[in-house]
């Protein structure tokens, strides 16, 4: 196993039309996670990876859990709730630039996650362990398995991968940089966005916020600044990586998932850091030119097409 992630997915409904949601008839119904995001794009590039889950045992927890398989990735360590449903999440388009998410997932099924559902047999055999902050701000007892999952893999060498991931609606602010900040101080690697970043250390400059990262613990940090690409730092590096041009951003949610999976492939293709940032760059900039959360994560060919004509085009300029 490459790699082993743990978390929600959730059915995720798009009205058809752009305005508020009362006014809707009309709902696609995806599959999204930020989790299974990644594992997803990290499949799609050729590596192995497992989610451990839970799913109401009801007609959209078997619509997941069929999908998610389909996709190739380990599914054994999900287990299935008779009394909690399947979250679901809504994302409406109030016009082509602003994006309004509404959460549906209190007490679902994936937030009776606990300690026991984690198994130590499967993430002490992996070579990285990818964690996000959504999944600690579900409930207690989330907080919990991951905190379990963070010491098995510290315990057996595992890499801890960490995603800050802040989502606003499901906690506190003090809450939330509390935990997300101890997450932060057991983790080996750390990809927030620059607001995140900014949350969690005060307002100050990018590189300043990396030297505060690696102050925690972590020994790589990767900043994440959007369409600019990201900052990354080790004890030896430190630098810009600049981002892909997209002419026509389609839909932004799950581009941050994009760049973990490109990233931790980096890395798990014995990359430098740099050039594994850079791969994280080029998957996010691909998953925001498709609607929906994942189903713009690319299969390594096209990924490395992208990356390669994007390279000839600046040494073109
Ligand atoms: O990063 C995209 C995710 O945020 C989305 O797929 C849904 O996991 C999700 C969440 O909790 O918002």
């Amino acid at each position: 196993m490459d790699v082993v992630t743990l978390g929600e997915s959730m059915v995720l409904m798009t009205p058809q039309q752009t305005g508020y949601m009362r006014y809707a008839e009309q709902f696609s119904a995806k599959v999204a996670g930020a989790e299974t995001n990644v594992a997803i794009g990290l499949k799609r590039l050729g590596h192995d990876v497992c989610w451990i889950s839970r799913l109401g045992h009801d007609e959209f927890g078997e619509k997941i859990f069929r999908f998610i398989r389909g996709e190739g990735v380990d599914t054994a360590q999900i287990t299935w709730d008779e009394t909690h449903p399947t979250g679901l999440y809504f994302k409406e388009a109030l016009s082509s630039e602003s994006v309004r998410v509404q959460y549906y997932r209190k007490g679902s099924a994936a937030s009776q996650l606990t300690p026991e559902h984690v198994s130590e047999r499967y993430i002490s055999q992996a070579k990285y362990l990818h964690i996000t902050g959504i999944t600690p701000a579900l409930s207690d007892s989330c907080r919990q398995a991951v905190l379990k999952a963070i010491a098995i893999a510290r315990q057996h060498g595992v890499t801890v991968v960490f995603d800050p991931n802040l989502r606003k609606k499901l906690w506190s602010d003090d809450k939330a940089r509390e935990v997300l900040l101890d997450i932060v101080a057991k983790a080996d690697i750390v990809m927030p966005g620059q607001d995140e970043a900014a949350f969690l250390l005060g307002q100050k400059d990018v590189a300043e916020m990396a030297t505060d990262f690696l102050a925690y613990g972590p020994s790589k940090v990767v900043i994440k600044l959007g369409a600019d690409g990201a900052y990354y730092a080790d004890d030896r590096h430190q630098d810009y990586i600049s981002g892909f041009a997209v002419e026509h951003v389609v839909d932004p949610v799950g581009a941050g998932d994009g760049f973990a999976a490109g990233f931790v492939s980096g890395l798990l293709d014995h990359l430098s850091l740099a050039e594994a940032v850079r791969r994280g760059a080029g998957m996010g900039a691909l998953v925001t030119m498709v609607p929906g959360d994942m189903e713009g994560l690319p299969e390594r060919q096209r990924l490395l097409s992208f990356m390669e004509q994007a390279h000839h085009e600046d040494v073109m300029r």
